[in-house]
């Protein structure tokens, strides 16, 4: 279902000429509402007048979190503070959050283009939504929230935890439709079957997950494990919060909401743009957003553009799934490695759970990975019954496992890590955010 569908069917010529008449305004409204835009603007001589097609978009300066941050917590805000209706802010995990508003206009136009998220995923009317994201400063909970409602979904406000009771509300209340992390949906998954509640007996058709990487092979995974088709859904808090772009019925790239969002490509070291199709950072434009315009705003995530046209009719540029954050990239003896790509390796092996972490430690002056990743539970009933603890001896057959995926990674990835096996259940399980790279290098 198209939720607007003379905007997401608009022939690509009509598109680009909106988004030119739209870049023009927001760099105006960036630069009118905003010193420090305005100085930036100016100085790189980039003022709406001088932008006469959208490759001029690369003459305008890059926004960056460090931006956010120096001027914290509303130094780039572009109305006046009594126009701002809402507040969010990202976790900080790297220091202070990064706070974030919203004008009315800015909270319908997030609504709309969730709307049209949810619609890609199989959402109608009536569509009973159950939204496991948080709710707060997060904007994962109450962004789903907004385009449900606009949608005509039947929302319940979960929000992320208490897993037993999200079960019981999904089977008494007939969710349909699921939106949570990843990894909170894994848990889910692992929560059902250890109730013994097959996904038949609850009416889940679809979910959207995001806010974090994952990969295929974890989509197989919630996809068994719940029952249910799995979507990608992508955003930040500091262009908008999730419904920036998301996966259509097709499962092939994410649809960029281009009539709001201007994307490039660029280099993440030389900040150089980068051809259709090449991998790189994604760089973000609002064209529309009143309180915290995002002018060229390095959103750090990577991934790769197409503009070729979708089997669903809709004409807007794709991204692949995000492969992992530019600062998340580990280097292991001069190898490159997103955590991504460990997860890509894992789970094709059957013989493992979708349930992984990594520890990055500091021996003699190099960086070491640990990969710890649970067995599943039908590997061990058959080779190695009863292994239940890490106190216990390692059995054989597991040992002979982790040395095949041990290999395996090294195969793939070209990097030298160490595999422990792990029993079922005995990793860390996620509500939100999964933790994925544990880093104890400072602790010697
Ligand atoms: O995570 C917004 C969101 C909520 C997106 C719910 C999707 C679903 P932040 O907390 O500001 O906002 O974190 C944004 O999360 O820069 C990416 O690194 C990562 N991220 C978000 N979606 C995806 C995804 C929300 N689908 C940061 N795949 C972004 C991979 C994602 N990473």
């Amino acid at each position: 279902m198209f939720w607007n569908p003379s905007v997401e069917q608009m022939p690509r010529p009509e598109l680009e000429a909106l988004q030119l008449q739209r870049l023009r305004w927001s760099v105006a409204h960036a630069r009118h509402g905003n010193p420090v835009y305005r100085a930036r603007i100016e100085r790189a001589g980039a003022t709406e007048d001088r932008l006469a097609s959208l490759d001029d978009l690369r003459r305008l300066p890059f926004t960056t979190k460090a931006d956010l941050r120096e001027h914290y917590p509303t130094g780039l805000f572009a109305v006046p503070l009594d126009q701002v209706v809402r507040i969010h802010a990202s976790s900080g995990t790297r220091g202070k959050p990064t706070v974030v508003g919203y004008t009315r206009k800015d909270l319908a136009t997030w609504s709309e283009v969730m709307a049209r998220c949810l619609a890609q995923g199989g959402a109608r009317p009536g569509t009973v939504l159950h939204v496991a994201y948080g709710y707060g400063l997060f904007t994962g909970g109450l962004g789903f929230h907004m385009g449900g409602e606009l949608l005509g979904c039947r929302v319940i406000p979960m929000s992320s935890g208490n897993t037993a009771r999200q079960i019981l509300m999904m089977r008494d209340l007939g969710s349909q439709m699921l939106g949570c992390t990843p990894s909170y949906a894994l848990t889910l998954a692992g929560a059902l079957a250890e109730q013994g509640i097959q996904p038949s007996q609850l009416r889940l058709e679809s979910g959207m997950f995001g806010a974090e990487p994952w990969t295929e092979g974890m989509r197989q995974a919630i996809e068994q494990g719940l029952g249910l088709r799995a979507y990608d859904i992508y955003g930040l808090s500091e262009v908008i919060g999730p419904g920036v772009s998301a996966e259509c019925q097709e499962q092939d790239g994410l649809h960029i909401q281009e009539d709001h969002f201007l994307p490039e490509i660029v280099d993440p070291a030389s900040g150089e743009p980068l051809p259709e199709g090449a991998e790189g950072e994604l760089v973000l434009t609002s064209l529309t957003k009143e309180a915290l315009p995002a002018i060229r705003y390095r959103t750090g995530d990577v991934t790769a553009l197409t503009r070729a046209p979708c089997r669903c009719g809709r004409t807007s540029s794709r991204m692949a799934r995000i492969k992992g954050r530019c600062d998340d990239m580990l280097i292991i003896r001069g190898v490159n490695l997103y955590p991504s790509e460990v997860e890509r390796v894992l789970l094709r092996m059957k013989e493992l759970a979708p349930h992984y972490q990594l520890l990055l430690r500091r021996e003699r002056a190099l960086d070491e990975l640990e990969v710890q990743v649970e067995v599943a539970e039908t590997f061990l009933a058959s080779a190695a019954p009863g292994w239940q603890s890490d106190a216990e001896p390692v059995p054989a057959a597991v040992q002979g496992l982790a040395e095949r995926a041990r290999q395996r990674l090294l195969d793939e990835t070209g990097v030298r890590m160490r595999v422990t096996l792990r029993p079922p259940r005995s990793l860390p399980r996620s509500e939100g955010k999964a933790v994925r790279v544990v880093d104890l290098r400072d602790r010697g």
